[in-house]
């Protein structure tokens, strides 16, 4: 227990293949980005394998979750878009006794974004979106600009995002709208 082998391990019992090798893209791109941007190289890494380590739970799992840890009832209006990293998190700290907040907010937040996101949330955000094997019209630029600069690529994405939900008619959860207002607009 406690060694990097052993976490992959736990890691790959709750995810698909494909699911398992995402995560360990993000995790080294999540390294990368925190290497450019002088952030904990370790934290980075454990964020990225754990990011998505409750994506393919049932809704249940999820449901009991937020009744458990009193966490916002209105996240019952939601699916598992949403729950996999705000609860998501919660199930990592039970299961993967990681306790580190840092860690956990990275998790909490890498679908959404939030208003305030430290280097390290700006980081798993991004390493998501850009890692290798994503592919969206756009992508090429994304990674681009993250590199260059980790906030432009959070505003590049949380822009993108908004307009890709609000195209196909997803249900935009508030968060993801502060994102967009937080990041984006020019602020007179
Ligand atoms: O888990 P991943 O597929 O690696 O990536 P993710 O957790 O960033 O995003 C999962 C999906 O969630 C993605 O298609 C975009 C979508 N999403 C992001 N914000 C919202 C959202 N879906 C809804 N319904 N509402 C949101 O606010
Ligand atoms: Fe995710
Ligand atoms: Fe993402
Ligand atoms: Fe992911």
């Amino acid at each position: 227990a406690g060694t990097r082998q052993d976490l992959l391990d736990r890691i790959e019992t709750q995810l698909k293949p494909k699911r398992f090798k995402h995560v360990q893209r993000v995790e080294a791109t999540a390294i990368e980005l925190a290497r450019e941007n002088g952030v904990d190289v370790e934290k980075a890494s454990i964020a990225g394998l754990t990011h998505d380590y409750a994506k393919q739970r049932p809704d249940e799992d999820f449901i009991q979750a937020i009744h458990d840890y009193r966490l916002n009832p209105g996240l019952l209006d939601y699916g598992n878009a949403i729950w996999h990293g705000v609860v998501g998190a919660e199930l990592v700290k039970r299961e993967l006794g990681i306790t580190d907040e840092d860690i956990l907010n990275a998790i909490r937040h890498h679908t959404t974004g939030a208003v305030y996101m430290t280097p390290l949330e700006q980081i798993v955000y991004m390493a998501d979106y850009i890692e290798p094997a994503r592919d969206f019209p756009g992508v090429e630029e994304a990674r681009q600009i993250t590199h260059h600069d980790l906030a432009t690529g959070v505003a590049f994405q949380a822009k993108h995002t908004l307009a890709y939900l609000v195209d196909k008619d997803k249900p935009v959860y508030p968060k993801s709208i502060d994102t967009y207002n937080a990041w984006v607009p020019e602020h007179p």
